[in-house]
């Protein structure tokens, strides 16, 4: 069953190969990843908001080699290779994405060469960005997959997936920063990182789904307008974020990819938590 996910095409395209292309060289730091991958995702843009040095190593986590999943037993991407031991020769591993990005911020705190902390240092706001962090994984993140997932015959209806998700946007975008343009205010933080990967995905919902995404275009918003409008702000921010769109592969890759979501037949464990209304991975 598993081999629809091992067919899946080897390696970035697009913006992404060139960024692979330069991060090749071994490096202290090593990033396991999928170029198709979300949760990748993040901590490759994190990697890339901070000017971190880095590997990149891709893996097809549908095809677990004992190498990768002597590194995580979860046999999960993105998992992190990092510096151990006294002379930092040692290689220690890491998962779970927004784990990873947070390692990162930490690892490599200084603003002069690194830019600005993607969480913030006051103890109240940095609170506030996990709550809204969380809340990209616990509700965001389940809701797309429901929605994408949804086949004639589940036991809830598109509509009712649809509407899940765009509510679960829209209580987002109403905690956001007023102005913006990012959610905490004018710098990225990890609350738009965590949630980046899938905005830029948005359009297999158009793609693949009888009615598409739904989300009221200019003007179209009622009684929500304010809230769609700094939504549509936020998401042209994020999209246009050099760390987004270097680290996006090209549309027709991923097109076979999340056509196997859209017909319900992957079998990641992402999808298969979906299908048995379980937490995800
Ligand atoms: N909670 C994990 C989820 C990571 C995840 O599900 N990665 C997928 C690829 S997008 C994977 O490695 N899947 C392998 C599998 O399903 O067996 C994280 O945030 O890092």
């Amino acid at each position: 069953m598993g081999s629809v996910d091992t067919e899946l095409y080897p390696q970035a395209s697009g913006a992404a190969a060139s960024l692979v292309a330069v991060h090749t060289a071994p490096q202290p730091l090593k990033l396991y990843a999928g170029w198709f991958c979300p949760f990748v995702q993040r901590a490759w843009i994190v990697l890339e908001e901070k000017r971190i040095p880095y590997q990149y190593i891709e893996i097809n986590p549908y095809h677990k080699a004992q190498s990768f999943l002597d590194l995580n037993p979860r046999g999960l991407v993105p998992t992190l290779g990092c510096p151990a031991g006294p002379d930092g020769k040692e290689t220690k591993p890491l998962y779970e994405s927004n784990i990873i990005c947070e390692y990162l911020d930490e690892s490599y705190a200084d603003t002069a060469q690194h830019g600005p902390r993607l969480l913030p240092s006051h103890p109240y706001e940095r609170a506030r960005c996990r709550i809204w962090t969380d809340f990209v994984g616990s509700r965001i993140v389940p809701a797309f997959y429901r929605f994408c997932q949804h086949q004639p015959h589940s036991a809830y209806s598109i509509e009712e997936a649809r509407a899940e998700f765009l509510a679960h946007l829209k209580t987002f975008t109403a905690e956001a920063d007023a102005e913006g343009p990012f959610f905490l205010g004018a710098n990225i933080s990890m609350v738009d990182i965590a949630l980046a990967p899938w905005l830029i995905r948005l359009w297999i919902f158009d793609h693949f789904k009888t009615g598409g995404l739904g989300m009221p275009g200019p003007g179209q918003g009622g009684q929500d307008e304010v809230t769609w409008a700094r939504w549509r702000k936020w998401a042209a921010a994020v999209e246009e974020r050099r760390s987004v769109q270097e680290t996006t592969s090209s549309k027709e890759r991923y097109i076979p990819a999340y056509q196997r979501y859209a017909d319900n037949t992957t079998q990641s464990q992402v999808a298969q938590a979906t299908r048995s209304g379980q937490r995800l991975p």
